[in-house]
């Protein structure tokens, strides 16, 4: 149970954060790896997050990309197979279920899912309206002819993957140094602006521009609510911080 391990006080934030949560408008929640975590997918900077001997940080970067296509193909190939044998968690779902309640009762915009993560669990939980900052695992995007396709072929056939065209394809993800898509971060700052209370759940929150919502959010009047196991780089602007795994947390919560 969540109040045995978090204590009689974070009971109280939950209730608090409910109550206010029943009041808003328009609400956003940013996640990040930390909500598939209960899933079974490794966060980044986390505990587990190693794949081999190589940190994720350094191989999730176009000059990785560019050195050993193959290897980071081989990486990708094995998170896509984590991510199709992953099921949604109770995170995720309550994320859904809220987003259905929000809109019957408050209209289509009240609620935005802004998500960092590729793997794809927040659309399998029913999730009807994602924006995905930094990509898809499941895209495939020709580094010659530019061609974006949808491949959900575990494993791949061939290593790297070859575009009809002979070039290489790259998965479609947003790297380090690379711009995010572009109607993507559109969405999410526009209901950052408009948002009342600002969920950042499962994330460290030190990459940017996204985590950089949550600080445009509050300037803009949200008041930030977090939901993490641990500190994160967000806590001190942040009027509520539950700490705890998403999974158990969310459901009581939303
Ligand atoms: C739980 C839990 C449980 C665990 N329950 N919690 C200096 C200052 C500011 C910015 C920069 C700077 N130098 C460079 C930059 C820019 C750079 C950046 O931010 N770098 C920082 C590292 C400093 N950003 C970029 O390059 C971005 N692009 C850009 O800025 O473009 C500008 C531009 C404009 C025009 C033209 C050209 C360029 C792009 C960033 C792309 C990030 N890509 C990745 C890979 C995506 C694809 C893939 O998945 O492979 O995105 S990297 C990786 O980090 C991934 C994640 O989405 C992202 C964030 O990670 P996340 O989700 O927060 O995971 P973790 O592991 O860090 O945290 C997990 C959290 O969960 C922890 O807090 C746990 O405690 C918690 N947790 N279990 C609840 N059960
Ligand atoms: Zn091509």
């Amino acid at each position: 149970m969540i109040d045995s391990r978090l204590g009689f006080a974070a009971g109280e934030a939950i209730w608090a954060l409910h109550e206010a949560l029943e009041q808003a408008t328009h609400v956003v929640a940013l996640t990040g790896a930390g909500i598939s975590a209960e899933s079974g997918i490794p966060t980044f900077r986390g505990p587990g997050g190693l794949w081999r001997t190589y940190s994720p940080l350094q191989l999730a970067a176009p000059e990785a990309f560019e050195r050993d296509p193959r290897l980071v193909w081989e990486w990708y190939d094995w998170r896509r197979g984590l991510s199709r044998k992953a099921k949604p968690n109770a995170g995720h779902i309550a994320l859904a279920e809220f987003e259905r309640r929000m809109e019957d009762e408050r209209g289509a915009r009240a609620f935005t899912l802004v998500t960092q993560n590729v793997d794809g669990l927040h659309d399998r939980a029913g999730s009807r309206n994602v924006v995905k900052l930094h990509g898809d695992l499941w895209l495939v995007r020709c580094t010659g002819c530019g061609a974006t396709t949808r491949n959900e072929q575990v494993p791949l056939p061939e290593l790297p993957p070859r575009c009809q065209c002979g070039a290489l394809l790259r998965p479609g993800v947003v790297w380090f140094g690379e711009p995010l898509p572009e109607d993507a971060w559109a969405q999410a700052l526009e209901a950052s602006q408009r948002a009342q209370i600002f969920l950042v759940i499962g994330t460290s929150a030190t990459v940017y521009p996204a985590a950089g919502l949550a600080h445009q959010a509050r300037r803009a009047g949200a008041r930030v609510a977090v939901v993490n196991l641990e500190a994160s780089d967000i806590d001190s602007s942040a009027a509520w911080v539950l700490r705890g795994p998403a999974g158990e947390i969310l459901p009581r919560l939303l």
